[in-house]
């Protein structure tokens, strides 16, 4: 279907946190649905829209940061959207231990700011706010779902909590449309390198290409329920097609460890990850969420999602892609 034929035609939708993992695959997916889309993108002094390469043209950019309301009003007033998906955030678990004022101030407070923004400027809009499963944190029960009680391990997990209730809060005070996605931790080709898979694939590819002998990891035993970031984006845009806004659990049912995903890895490119990976203390955590496990059967019976990549799926489909981008940049660099 052509975008102008789709059904989305003339919607318009703005995204805060587009230039992240999450942000490019929910531009293109919309996009693809006909929408016209707005990123919200913070001032840097180098521009970063890599992985918006392909859709750049196809959107309009506008400037605002989470700690600047001015900014969000105005970016609202201009974009008039029908739909809000708050994905900005700082959310790299480690270093809201190192920065816990900043992740509050982006994490949990810039939850409210983009709230009051809708509020004030697009209050029929209907919004999306990026919770997570670190809310869960020491897990009182295995799976969790949308009523397990939150226990966060980190000042990020903490800063989520205060997004997640403040979102619940607007739906109650104010009869807004907002939703809101516990997700699980979530995967592609495009995660930052400092998160544990793509640190993982993209350290298996630069071994297998000759470039590092070692890799140095922390906790090997933590579990995860990882899944791929495409899946999830699509969970995002149904909790906001729903009549009723809710709370809905996105994750594949699957818990997997960190050595399992060295393994797959490792054995994608014919080695054996006891060979090169070294455990370093300088990646051990402060307080770790020893399991994760989603029971998204909400989302399955109300939205009708489904994930559609398996674990080894996501990860060989990772190390493929590192290995080829690094094999691209040898071939150019010897051109
Ligand atoms: P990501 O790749 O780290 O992207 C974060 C985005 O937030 C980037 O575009 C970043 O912009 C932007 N941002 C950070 N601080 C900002 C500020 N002050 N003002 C405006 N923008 C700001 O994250 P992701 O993996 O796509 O995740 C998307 C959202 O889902 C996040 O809220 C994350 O906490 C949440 N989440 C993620 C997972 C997961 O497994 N991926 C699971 C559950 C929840 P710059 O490019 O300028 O830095
Ligand atoms: O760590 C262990 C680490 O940093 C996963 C974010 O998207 O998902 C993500 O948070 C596990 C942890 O993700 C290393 O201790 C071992 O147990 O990939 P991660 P995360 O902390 O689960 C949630 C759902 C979010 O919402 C967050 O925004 O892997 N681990 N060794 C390591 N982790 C890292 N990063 N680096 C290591 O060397």
């Amino acid at each position: 279907m052509s975008a102008k034929s789709s059904p989305h035609a003339g919607r318009r939708a703005l995204i805060t946190g587009v230039t992240g993992q999450d942000g490019s695959y929910l531009s293109e997916f919309l996009i693809e649905q006909g929408y016209q889309v707005f990123g919200v993108v913070r001032r840097s002094s180098s521009e970063n829209f890599e992985r918006l390469e392909g859709v750049r043209e196809r959107m309009t950019l506008l400037h605002a940061d989470l700690l600047d309301q001015s900014s969000l009003n105005r970016a609202m007033a201009v974009a008039q959207p029908h739909e809000v998906y708050n994905l900005a955030a700082q959310s790299f678990v480690p270093t809201s231990w190192s920065e816990p004022v900043l992740t509050a101030q982006f994490t949990a407070i810039g939850v409210t700011r983009v709230l009051e923004a809708v509020r004030q400027m697009a209050p029929e809009a209907r919004f999306y706010q990026a919770s997570s499963s670190e809310m869960f944190g020491k897990v009182h029960e295995t799976p969790q779902r949308e009523s397990t009680p939150f226990h966060p391990r980190s000042p990020y997990g903490v800063a989520k909590a205060y997004g997640h209730y403040i979102t619940v809060n607007y739906r109650e005070s104010y009869g807004m449309h907002a939703s809101s996605g516990i997700l699980f931790n979530h995967e592609s080709p495009r995660r930052g390198l400092e998160f544990v898979t793509r640190k993982i694939t993209h350290g298996v590819a630069r071994i297998a290409t000759g470039h590092d002998k070692v890799l140095r990891l922390g906790n090997l035993d933590a579990k995860r329920d990882w899944g791929f970031a495409g899946d999830y984006v699509r969970a995002m845009w149904l909790m906001l097609q729903q009549d009723q806004p809710d709370d809905y659990v996105v994750a594949t049912g699957e818990t997997h460890t960190v050595e399992e995903c060295c393994d797959v890895a490792f054995r994608r490119v014919g080695l054996d990850w006891r060979q090169h990976v070294q455990l370093d203390p300088a990646f051990v955590r402060p307080a770790e969420v020893d399991l994760l496990l989603g029971d998204a059967s909400k989302a399955e019976a109300k939205l009708g999602w489904k994930p559609t990549v398996s674990f080894r799926q996501l990860i060989e489909m990772m190390v493929d892609a590192d290995v080829a981008a690094l094999e691209a940049k040898g071939a150019h660099k010897r051109s």
